[in-house]
Parts: structure tokens; sequence; C-alpha cells
């Protein structure tokens, strides 16, 4: 792949899972190489659930510097918040006005997140996919890492620039979803019918990036696998299949030899061999988050940095978009 536009988001909802970091950090990091990404914490999104001021503000900041940690370079990849570039609130109204309810209707993260904020069905968490494929769209990008549960947004926005295309004239570019192969669904510890997440209330059923090493030896050890007492890759045995599944997003062995390597062992032994590659990975990534929070101001200088460099290619998308639907 040479020379494509990437770009992606990360709603500061919270520390960043296991999850997060192997369905689309890492390949955040890995897609940096050859090409010209932005990246961006989606704090817009993260209004669609009930948010404390204080705390949106210091944790949009925090996930900036945890960006950082996990490799991805400012200089060459503009970082930003994204409320920090007006063009997102811009495009998302006008392609609001291009996408049918219909379309929203069927999302599974809205119909998911409505039963979760049942209190707060606000019409934010509806369009929430407009914004997405808006922060999309605004780059021309090409490609957009994301996990398996966002693959249905990138969809969307692959929709709505076809049909703005049709009705406009060639005005963006129609983008593709970058997903892991093995990495794509990690699921829950606890409950691994459901996907592990950021939000989740139980601290046991995820692996925060900055969770302790005995403190990920122990999760592991707790999580949820079967009675089968074989180590194998098989239909309905989502616990062992998670476990399986990190341990080779982790060391980057294949399946097959990760099956090998572990034949005749025990679960324990499997549960400490996960823990520990989680751990290689995660301890220098650590390292590197507190030492960039804490120099603050440079961090600050950061993403006034990438919010001026992400303008500069937004507004010549709102500007055609403008000129096209008759704005400008
Ligand atoms: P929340 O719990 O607040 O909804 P989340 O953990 O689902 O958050 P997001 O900020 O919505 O995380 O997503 C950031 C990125 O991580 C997205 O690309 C998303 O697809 C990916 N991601 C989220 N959960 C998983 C998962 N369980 N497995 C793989 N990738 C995931
Ligand atoms: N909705 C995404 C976060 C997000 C995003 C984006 C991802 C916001 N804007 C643009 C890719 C591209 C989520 O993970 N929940």
């Amino acid at each position: 792949m040479e020379n494509k536009v990437i770009l992606s988001g990360i709603q500061p909802s919270g520390i960043p899972t296991l999850a997060n970091y192997v369905g689309a950090l890492r390949n955040w990091k890995l897609l940096q190489n050859g090409n010209d990404c932005y990246y961006c914490v989606a704090n817009m999104h993260a209004l669609t659930v009930r948010q404390n001021p204080d705390e949106l503000r210091e944790r949009s900041l925090s996930m900036a510097a945890l960006i950082i940690a996990f490799g991805i370079d400012p200089v060459k990849s503009p970082l930003f918040i994204q409320s920090d570039v007006h063009q997102h609130a811009e495009l998302a109204w006008v392609l609001d006005c291009n996408t049918y309810m219909g379309e929203l209707n069927r999302m599974t993260q809205f119909k998911d997140k409505s039963a979760k904020h049942a209190d707060n069905i606000n019409a934010g968490l509806f369009t929430y996919p407009v914004l997405m494929a808006g922060d999309i769209l605004l780059y021309q990008a090409d490609v957009v890492p994301v996990g398996n549960d966002q693959k249905q947004h990138v969809e969307l926005a692959r929709n709505i620039a076809i049909r703005f295309n049709n009705a406009f004239g060639e005005t963006f570019k129609v983008p593709e979803p970058y997903i892991p192969k093995i990495g794509g669904r990690v699921m829950s510890l606890t409950d691994p019918e459901k996907k592990m997440s950021k939000s989740d209330p139980n601290p046991n059923s995820y692996i925060s990036i900055l969770d302790d090493p005995a403190v990920i030896t122990k999760k592991f050890k707790r999580a949820v696998t079967d009675s089968e007492g074989r180590i194998a890759y098989e239909d309905g045995r989502p616990g062992m299949n998670n476990l399986l599944s990190i341990y080779c997003s982790m060391t980057g062995k294949t399946m097959d030899e990760t099956l090998r390597e572990f034949d005749g062992a025990g679960y324990g032994t499997l549960k400490t061999a996960v823990a520990d590659s989680v751990i290689e990975v995660i301890k220098p990534v650590q390292e590197t988050y507190y030492r960039v929070l804490n120099d603050r101001a440079e961090l600050e200088r950061i993403i006034k940095d990438g919010a001026q460099r992400a303008a500069e290619t937004a507004e010549k998308t709102v500007d055609a978009v403008y000129r096209k639907v008759g704005l400008r």
C-alpha cells in the first residue's frame, strides 16, 4: 500500500483497553509508514453520553498522551482533538441532511447504546455515525483502521460519500475499513460472549492499558474459559478462543504456532503466558505515557499544532462541499 490517507479516532470515554490497542491503535502506528495519517480524539462523540465537563477536558488530553505513547509520531501524523477543528461540526450538518433516518435506524451501536443509556437517548446518539462519517470524509481518507464493531459505521460513511458524489459531483474519496484478521473483536474476560469495552462497569472484564502487571496477571488468571480441559481454537469456546487470539496478537505468532506451543499444556500455563505477553507490550507504553502527560505545555503545543494542520486539509473539503450545496 503506498501513500494513502489514513484517518481514525477514539473517544475519550475512559482509559483505552487492550481491545482498543489490538483492534485499532496498533494499526494506527503500523500504518504511519509511507502514509499520510490523521488521528483524532473524538471528544464530540463522547458527548453523546453524559460527561463531567472537567473530566472530559482532562481525559481528552490524556487520551492524546496515550496515543503518543502508543507510538504515534505527532510530527508525522497530525494528532488533534476533534472539537478544535470546527470543520467537523460543519460537515456533520451537511451530511445529516444527506443521510436517511432509515439508514441510521439500522446501526447496531445505536441500539446497544440506547439500551445501555435508556434515560438519555438523545438525537446525537442517533446521528453519531454521521459525525463519524464527516471525520473520515473531511480528510479524503482512503483507509480507516478500526475494530470490527465500527465496520458498519465505515460502511455508512462509504454510502454517504457515494450518494453525495452522485448528487453533487465527485467530492469525497470513498473510504475502506481496515480491520485486523485476528483481534478485530477482543472479548470481555468475564463474559466472553460480549466485546471488551472500556466503559464496562466491571473492571475485571477488561485490561486497561494503565493496569499494573500484577493486576493484569490476576485478571487473566480469573478469565472465564470452559471445562473442556484442552487448549484448542474451536467453535463454541469464546473464552479459550479469546485468550489464544490475544496471545497471537501480542506475540505476532500465527494460530498454528500458538497451538503447537501450548500442545498438552494446562489453562494456567496459557493464562500466565498471555498475561506476560500483554505486560511486555504494555509496559513501555505506560512509561512513555506518564512522561508525555507530565510535560503538559508540550502536549498542549502538540495538539494545537495538530489541529492547525488538520484544519488546513479539512477546510478544503468544507469549502468544496459548501460551494456544491449552495452555502457559499
Ligand atoms: P466505549 O466502551 O466507550 O464504547 P470502546 O472500548 O468500545 O468504548 P471506542 O472508543 O468506541 O472504544 O473505540 C476505539 C477503537 O477501538 C475503535 O476502532 C473500535 O472499533 C476499537 N474497539 C473497541 N472495542 C473493541 C474490541 N472489543 N475489540 C477490538 N477493537 C475494539
Ligand atoms: N466511533 C468510533 C470513534 C471514532 C472514529 C472516528 C473511528 C470517531 N470518529 C473516525 C474512525 C474514524 C468508535 O470507536 N466508537
